[in-house]
C-alpha cells in the first residue's frame, strides 16, 4: 500500500527588505501584471502608501511600485478584487487615519490609477474584505469600523462605483477587529462573522433574502440552536412580505 502522507517543506526566500519604518500591516496577493506569477501588495501604515512587489522568474519579488494613500491615511488592511469588471485587478485599502476606503484601480498590466476614496465618516476602518454578498455578481466591500463599533457594507454596482455605505452595529464597547465571510448555515447566502475584541465574542450576521439579520453568538457550541431560531425568523419575514404584497395587489385590483 502506498504511503499517501504528504510532508510539507518550506524554504525561506531571500529576505526582501522594505523601506524602513514602512510598518506593513496587511498583505494580499494577485497576478497584477498577468505574467502567471503571483505578486504581493502591502499596506504600509508607516509610510501612508501601498507597495506592489512583482515576482520574477526566479521567485524573487522585485520592481516595487508605490502608490500614495495620502498623508495621515495610516492604511491598515488591504484586499484585491476586480471591482469594475475590466481585465485588471484592483486594490482596496482601509485608511484608518483618514476614515476612508481607498480604491486603486488597475489601468494596464501592473500599472494603477491614483487612489480614489469612499468616506466612512469618522469610523476608523480597521479591516476590510471583498465579496459578493447579495449574489448579483458585483463585488461588495465589507468594512470593520473600530471607532464606531460597527461593520459597514458598500454594495457594488459592478462598474467601480458603490451604493452609500450601510452600517450594522456590533454593540457598545464591542471594538470589532476583524471579520470573515462564509455561508455558516448552508442556506446559500453568505454570512459575516465578526471578532469583537472589546466584548470577547464572535458575532455572526446571517444574510437572509438579501437582508442582513443580526445574531449575537457568544457560545460557539450553541450556534445550531441560534441558526434554527434565525431560520424561523427568516420564514416569518418571507410570509409577512408575501402577505403584504398580496394585500397591495388586491388593493390595486
Ligand atoms: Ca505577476
Ligand atoms: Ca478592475
Ligand atoms: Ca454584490
Ligand atoms: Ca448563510
Amino acid at each position: 500500500m502506498l504511503d499517501q502522507t504528504c510532508y510539507l517543506s518550506f524554504e525561506r526566500t531571500v529576505k526582501k527588505p522594505m523601506t524602513s519604518d514602512s510598518r506593513p500591516r496587511s498583505v494580499a496577493i494577485a497576478d497584477f501584471n498577468r505574467d502567471n506569477r503571483l505578486d504581493i501588495v502591502t499596506a504600509n501604515s508607516g509610510k501612508d502608501n501601498i507597495m506592489i512587489l512583482f515576482q520574477n522568474t526566479n521567485g524573487i519579488f522585485v520592481n516595487e511600485t508605490i502608490y500614495s494613500t495620502n498623508i495621515g491615511s495610516n492604511p491598515y488592511s488591504i484586499a484585491v478584487a476586480n471591482l469594475n469588471n475590466d481585465q485588471f485587478t484592483d486594490i482596496i485599502v482601509a485608511n484608518y487615519g483618514t476614515n476612508n476606503i481607498g480604491l486603486v484601480f488597475g489601468k494596464e498590466n501592473g500599472i494603477f490609477h491614483e487612489q480614489i476614496t469612499l468616506s466612512t465618516g469618522n469610523s476608523r476602518p480597521l479591516f476590510l474584505t471583498v465579496n459578493d454578498l447579495n449574489n448579483d455578481n458585483k463585488q461588495d466591500i465589507v468594512v470593520v469600523h473600530y471607532g464606531t463599533n460597527s461593520i459597514g457594507i458598500f454594495f457594488g454596482h459592478g462598474n467601480g462605483t458603490f451604493q452609500k455605505e450601510v452600517f450594522y452595529t456590533t454593540g457598545y464597547d464591542s471594538i470589532p477587529y476583524s471579520l470573515v465571510i462564509a455561508d455558516f448555515n448552508h442556506d446559500k447566502y453568505l454570512d459575516i462573522g465578526v471578532a469583537n475584541y472589546g466584548t470577547n465574542e464572535i458575532m455572526i450576521f446571517f444574510l437572509v433574502m438579501s437582508m442582513v439579520v443580526l445574531l449575537i453568538q457568544q457560545d460557539i457550541q450553541q450556534i445550531s440552536i441560534h441558526i434554527r431560531v434565525q431560520l424561523v425568523q427568516a420564514i416569518l419575514i418571507m410570509i409577512i412580505l408575501r402577505i403584504s404584497l398580496l394585500l397591495i395587489l388586491v388593493q390595486i385590483a
